[in-house]
């Protein structure tokens, strides 16, 4: 067992979309631990801080205006390996590019509407862990089947 941690978000169009449960099912199915879950209308402080590394491109305005124009479920999941295997299950960032199987392969056609986001390395996941949740809002628990999924 891992106690490795890492943000993903649906984004607003997935969360308009009616995408929420088909997206927390992939990481369920998986048999990952949810630790941390809320829906929230972010501030333009913490999307400018949350993509600080993206303030110089030029999709950079269009990039907050999008995520502040609608509710973002965001989530903290937990287990071996979830950093890089959270961005196997979302696909690559242009979901023309990512493949099938993969959520932004499966629901999604531009780049800037690309439903989803997943923290692009342990050091991002704590970053960007500590922006949107307190650390009275992160649980802590043992599923029960956790011995039917780690050897
Ligand atoms: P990631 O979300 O796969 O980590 P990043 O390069 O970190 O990709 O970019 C953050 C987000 O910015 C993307 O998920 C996407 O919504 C948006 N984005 C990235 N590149 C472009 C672009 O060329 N045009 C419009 N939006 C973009
Ligand atoms: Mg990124």
């Amino acid at each position: 067992m891992s106690s490795e941690q890492t943000f993903i978000a649906i984004k607003p169009d997935g969360v308009q979309r009616g995408l929420i449960s088909p997206i927390i099912s992939r990481f369920e199915k998986k048999g990952y631990k949810l630790v941390g879950i809320k829906l929230t209308n972010a501030s333009e402080e913490l999307l400018k801080e949350h993509y600080a590394d993206l303030q110089t491109k030029p999709f950079f305005p269009g990039l907050v205006k999008y995520m502040l124009s609608g509710p973002v479920l965001a989530m903290v999941w937990e287990g071996k390996d979830v950093v890089k295997t959270g961005r196997v299950l979302l696909g690559a960032t242009n979901p023309l590019a990512a493949v099938p199987g993969t959520i932004r392969g499966d629901f999604a056609i531009d780049v800037g509407r690309n439903v989803c986001h997943g923290s692009d390395s342990v050091e991002s996941a704590k970053k960007e862990i500590g922006l949107w949740f307190g650390k009275d809002e992160i649980v802590s628990y043992t599923p029960t089947i956790f011995k039917w999924i780690y050897e």
